[in-house]
């Protein structure tokens, strides 16, 4: 493959752009609108809005046959979601997160008057560290919340065990993790439950929305019951319960989603082989692989900037973004270092893993915002700027640009 020379003036530095639009990260991919429009407009006409209504119990059918799992309940969001199973296992005390992870995995914890603890996470699939886990865990230790980030399997048979040793349940976030799989199967069956979410972000989207799974038939049933004000039927209310249901729009558009989703994971892996291929052997990059073997959906395509690359991870995304291209840099700073944590007695913890993690990653767009070639052409411009990083970080500093 032919790589740009080296002479190529950054859009930072007064070059032309290489997109004439902005692609973003999080660009959400939309069935055709007809689909959509159509099946909004057959809530409509029911005006049956919301409150278990009967697209929400399709979508709810077919992801548990998708995720081969018993029970699958939607929810409004993710967060909710985490919330209500938290809630539902009756967790109390603390709760071991690793704390490299969005911002809203470690808040569903503390909503709820837990105490999120923090645990660094692994180099090889950046999920939450059994090691940690292990040295951490105390009798005050209520439940364990791995996240499969990027979609990678966090370490679940290592968590499992510890989660089964203590008697304590395993909530996997498993927000980016629909199309993923571990083990020959989808997650989603895996600890006591999994959350993914819906949100018009990700991979599947249902605008904002969540799904809770998992094989307990009793849970499932106190979920089902607090993700509606605790209320089972119209004489009775039976336990304390929130509002976290979805409403219909929002499954019209999941559905419509759902139609097309394999079409999109297909199309973000071959995004992810133009990525892959133009940055292959570039000093100082590193694109992020999916575990061998195990179904991806390529949604994220993260690139690591390995210690020593002459730009850093800052520089990139700035480089990117006068390129018309809006990276993003999940998940900065770690859970400790966001409040209300880094202001706990004694002060954020030693998580030197999750610490380089957010210093040093970047996302790049996935999506049907932009072609395989596309996705070459950025890479392309990616493997110019790591083959000549030295002279183009002297460019930036002669600019003032750094
Ligand atoms: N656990 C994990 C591991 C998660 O990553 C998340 C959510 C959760 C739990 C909680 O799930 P939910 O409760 O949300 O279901 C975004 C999302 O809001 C958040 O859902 C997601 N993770 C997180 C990774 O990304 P921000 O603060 O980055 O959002 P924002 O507004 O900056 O949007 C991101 C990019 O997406 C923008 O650059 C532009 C693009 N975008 C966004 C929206 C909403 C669009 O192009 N169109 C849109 O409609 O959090």
């Amino acid at each position: 493959m032919a790589t740009e020379p080296a002479d190529l003036t950054p859009a930072l530095l007064g070059g032309v752009p290489l997109f004439d639009r902005t692609l973003y990260v999080g660009r959400p991919s939309m069935a055709p609108e007809a689909e959509v429009h159509a099946r909004i407009q057959s809530a409509l006409d029911r005006r049956w809005l919301t409150n278990d209504g009967p697209l929400v119990q399709e979508l709810e059918h077919r992801c548990a046959e998708r995720l081969q799992v018993p029970h699958c309940i939607a929810v409004a969001n993710a967060t909710l979601g985490l919330e209500v199973a938290l809630r539902a296992l009756g967790v109390q005390g603390e709760v071991l997160l690793p704390a490299f992870t969005f911002i809203g995995t470690a808040h569903a914890a503390q909503w709820l008057g837990l105490t999120p603890v923090f645990c660094d996470v692994r180099d090889a699939d950046h999920g939450l560290d059994p090691a940690e886990v292990a040295r951490r865990i105390t009798p005050a230790t209520g439940a364990i919340l791995g996240v499969h980030l990027w979609g990678r399997a966090c370490a679940v048979e290592a968590l499992e065990d510890i989660a089964r040793r203590h008697g304590i349940p395993l909530i996997l976030d498993a927000a980016h993790a629909m199309g993923c799989g571990h083990a020959g199967r989808p997650l989603g069956s895996r600890g006591t439950v999994e959350v993914f979410s819906l949100h018009a972000t990700k991979g599947l989207n249902s605008l904002e929305g969540g799904l809770v799974t998992t094989t307990d038939e009793a849970l499932a049933q106190r979920i089902r019951l607090m993700r509606n004000f605790g209320i089972p039927d119209e004489d009775q209310v039976s336990c304390v319960g929130t509002n976290a249901k979805m409403n219909e729009f929002s499954a019209a558009v999941g559905l419509c989603n759902l139609d097309h989703f394999d079409d999109l994971c297909a199309h973000n892996h071959r995004l992810y082989e133009a990525y892959a291929t133009a940055l292959a052997g570039v000093p100082g990059l590193r694109l992020v692989a999916p575990a061998p073997g195990e179904a991806f959906s390529h949604h994220y395509i993260v690139l690591e900037v390995l210690p020593g690359a002459a730009l850093d991870r800052d520089q990139l995304v700035r480089l990117l973004r006068a390129e018309n291209v809006y990276a993003r840099r999940y998940f900065r700073p770690g859970c400790h270092r966001g409040e209300p944590y880094r202001s706990r007695p004694g002060g954020p913890p030693s998580l030197p893993v999750t610490d380089r993690l957010s210093q040093t990653l970047l996302q790049l767009p996935s999506g049907r915002q932009l072609s395989p070639d596309e996705a070459q052409r950025l890479g392309q411009r990616l493997a110019n700027w790591g083959r000549h990083g030295a002279e183009v970080a002297a460019r930036l500093r002669e600019a003032g640009a750094t």
